[in-house]
């Protein structure tokens, strides 16, 4: 073995993530490199994700992770120095017998996902290559479509939205330095808008940087957005297309088995109509978590129905699961997947899930959370794994904007032999 990429040490520290909440930094030591990787959290989280370690306690509200940092300095760092920091497989699979349960309860799943971020960095520091290199190889040179969400609502928000994202796609643009500058346009103008129309607090931001103004129709955000691209000077439905994550489990009443949106209730049956009413008047095409995350079938039927001309997406559907997802892929209920490593808890499990997902013919969307770190991880990840789709909020907030800086950095560095995704991810069947 390559005495270089031994590793001599592994560090754990609290830090705070873009919510003001702790949370994990992990140091990965090799002879000649390191590398650090940091935990997300969600708020719309999915009841199949690996669950968080948190202290409890009175302490930083309940939020601290000084049990993660014990795990990681007395059980994981005794099974990790010595070993070759690019066997990543196996690395990540000494974390998942570690831990043992199926949902990572023991370790924590933010603890299994700062290491392995580490892992991965170490050995690329330690390789002198770029993260996107080494873990894509010489073929990572897609730069992704982004997914920009610039109104925000759900839980994400202090508005009245029950929509939890709405998002502008520059799929027209043909470098992603152009798809950012359009984007960052339409936003600017947005903003104009919004205070024109609603006065100075509607361009308060909520957690992912996109506007958090005080409407409560979904139409009326989809309106603004299509007001703001026009006014930008570009073509709705070519220069750009719309997208919505719903997080339906949100909005959903299980002792009534309704959806309680705009004011209305929805059965699963008339929710679908809905959806499919709102696909024919605006030109989206992407749409998240529409339902509730164990409706399994009602995902399929949308599909079924718009699948052709939409990309569907399961994030709190499958959360970054193989076992859920076989079961997606068995009744069809969606073409496209949702990607958080937070969720399942270590790189090579979320590759195998994308890789799983892609291989059967979906689209699959490498995403941050809610409560994010200035850890650009997921811009390389996107590039390595060339799904060519990107969700990370608004081109605003320092925690997204590391996203896009990193993915415009790596343009740059491929200098000419990248290409942008625009509009191909959408091509359906
Ligand atoms: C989502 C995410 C990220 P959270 O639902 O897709 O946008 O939100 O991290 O709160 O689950
Ligand atoms: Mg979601």
């Amino acid at each position: 073995m390559d005495d270089a990429f031994k590793i001599q040490q592994v560090n754990a520290l609290q830090v705070l993530d873009s919510r003001g909440r702790p949370t994990l930094k992990v140091i990965v030591k090799t002879k000649s490199g390191a590398g650090y990787g940091y935990a997300p959290s969600g708020a719309s989280r999915g009841e199949r994700e690996a669950i968080e370690l948190r202290d409890g306690g009175k302490k930083w509200l309940g939020y601290g992770v000084m049990r993660a940092i014990t795990i990681v300095e007395t059980m994981i760092k005794p099974r990790l120095v010595g070993l070759d920091s690019r066997y990543q497989a196996f690395i990540d699979s000494v974390l998942i017998a570690l831990d043992g349960t199926p949902n990572k309860s023991k370790l924590g799943g933010n603890t299994t996902t700062a290491t392995s971020i580490a892992v991965a960095r170490s050995a690329a520091g330690t390789a002198s290559l770029e993260l996107f290199e080494y873990l894509g190889g010489p073929g990572a040179r897609l730069l992704p479509t982004p997914l920009l969400n610039v109104i925000n609502g759900g839980v994400h928000a202090g508005n009245e939205l029950n929509i939890q994202e709405f998002m502008i796609i520059p799929v027209g643009a043909d470098t992603f330095y152009d798809a950012m500058r359009m984007a960052v346009e339409v936003y600017g103008i947005l903003k104009k808008i919004l205070k024109e129309k609603y006065g100075l607090s509607a361009v308060n931001v909520g957690d992912e940087g996109g506007f958090a103004p005080p409407i409560k129709q979904t139409r009326q955000a989809l309106d603004l957005l299509i007001e703001s691209i026009q006014k930008a000077g570009y073509t709705v439905g070519t220069d750009f297309y719309l997208g919505i994550d719903a997080a339906a489990s949100q909005f959903y009443s299980n002792e009534e088995e309704v959806y309680h949106l705009d004011g209305k209730s929805y059965s699963p049956g008339d929710l679908v109509e809905y959806y499919a009413g709102l696909v024919d008047e605006y030109p989206i095409r992407y749409i998240e978590d529409p339902f509730h995350e164990d409706a399994f079938n009602d995902y399929a039927e949308l599909t079924r129905k718009i699948g052709k001309k939409v990309l569907i997406v399961g994030d709190d559907l499958y959360t970054t699961n193989t076992r859920y997802l076989e079961k997606g892929l068995e009744i069809k209920a969606t073409n496209a997947v949702l990607v958080k490593i937070n969720q399942i808890g270590t790189l090579t499990e979320t590759i195998e899930f994308i890789r799983y997902a892609v291989s059967h013919g979906m689209r699959a969307i490498i995403s941050h959370r809610s409560g994010d770190t200035e850890d650009p991880f997921i811009a390389d990840l996107a590039v390595a794994m060339t799904t060519g789709l990107i969700k990370t909020g608004a081109p605003a907030r320092g925690e997204r904007t590391a996203k896009y800086n990193r993915l415009l950095e790596i343009e740059s560095i491929l200098q000419g032999s990248s290409q942008y995704a625009g509009v191909r991810p959408f091509k359906i069947g």
